[in-house]
């Protein structure tokens, strides 16, 4: 998607602080952070959010959520972390690129 934001980072139009990458998925730090450690995680193939996902998307969506953990680790979230996917404008999803954040490093409020 020309458009897109994160189709822009993943393309390297737009720099991002990389915490992860392979062939499918791209992880790098919120430019807005929330908490003290706060990246996302987004498939690199344009899917606009969960809303719009299908069982076609069920390797993606786990490979993402997989990934929440053991880069939580490498970031050394030792003591937990949360995970937000907003969807749609109820949600307040204002990029649609999906996008699994993943935040810690302090005692967050709970939902
Ligand atoms: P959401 O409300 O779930 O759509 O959150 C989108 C997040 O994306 C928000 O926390 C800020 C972040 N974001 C938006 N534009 C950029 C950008 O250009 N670079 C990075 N690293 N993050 C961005």
């Amino acid at each position: 998607m020309s458009d897109c934001i994160f189709c822009k980072i993943v393309a390297g139009e737009i720099p991002s602080r990389k915490v992860y990458e392979d062939e499918d998925v791209l992880a790098f730090h919120d430019v807005n952070p929330a908490a003290p450690v706060h990246f996302l995680i987004i498939p690199k193939r344009h899917v606009a959010s969960l809303e719009t996902c299908d069982s076609g998307h069920r390797d993606i969506l786990g490979r993402l959520l997989l990934l929440a953990p053991k880069l939580a680790r490498e970031q050394g979230l030792a003591n937990g972390f949360k995970t937000v996917i907003n969807t749609g404008v109820d949600g307040g999803q204002l990029v649609m690129h999906l996008h699994v954040h993943v935040l810690g490093g302090s005692k967050l409020q709970h939902v």
